[in-house]
């Protein structure tokens, strides 16, 4: 028998590790926004409020959360810290903050010991972050599922149509 609540949809949660951060996460609240699903943005850091982030990984899941996005630049810990302390997907965004380009936060993001995965986007990849959170939330949702379908197709039809202007262009 299922129990109540056992089917209500899950959240996603998008961590950064300090505020200057936000004008990158933006675009992952907008997204997220644009399919309908429920989220929470929080700053806290791996380095500068440890116990916070530690403590928000660690409750979580049972806080109804499915997936989690974590930002951050330079010496960039936060993804792989969280990760450490929860079972649920973690997604990490490094960010481009540093005199280094963000190369700095894309090698300490994404180079993740073996047994604590960090599915790591491009640097400043906060679209593709929460597009791919949807899809994880979506293993168990078709009415998501069928929400990134359909942006599939108007990402197709939007090339099609630059193509046919293109050709057009060419004939002129
Ligand atoms: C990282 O250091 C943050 O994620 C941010 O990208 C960078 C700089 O932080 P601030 O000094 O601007 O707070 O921890």
């Amino acid at each position: 028998m299922l129990l109540s609540g056992m089917n209500k949809a899950k959240k996603a949660a998008i961590i950064m590790g300090s505020g200057s951060d936000y004008p990158v996460l933006r675009k992952a609240e907008e997204t997220l926004a644009s399919f309908g699903i429920s989220f929470e943005t929080h700053v806290m850091s791996a380095h500068r409020t440890p116990a916070r982030a530690r403590d928000f990984a660690l409750s979580a899941r049972e806080a109804g959360f499915g997936v989690i996005i974590a930002a951050a630049g330079k010496a960039a810990h936060l993804a792989g810290f969280l990760a450490s302390h929860t079972t649920l997907p973690v997604i990490g965004i490094p960010v481009k903050s540093s005199a280094l380009d963000g190369l700095d936060a894309l090698l300490s993001t994404v180079q993740m010991p073996g047994g604590i995965p960090v599915a790591t986007v491009a640097i400043d990849g906060a679209e593709n972050a929460a597009i791919l959170a949807a899809q994880i939330l979506s293993l168990d949702d078709p009415e998501l599922t069928g929400k990134l379908l359909k942006k599939r197709e108007e990402m197709a039809a939007a090339v099609n149509e630059q193509d046919r202007e293109i050709q057009q262009h060419g004939k002129g």
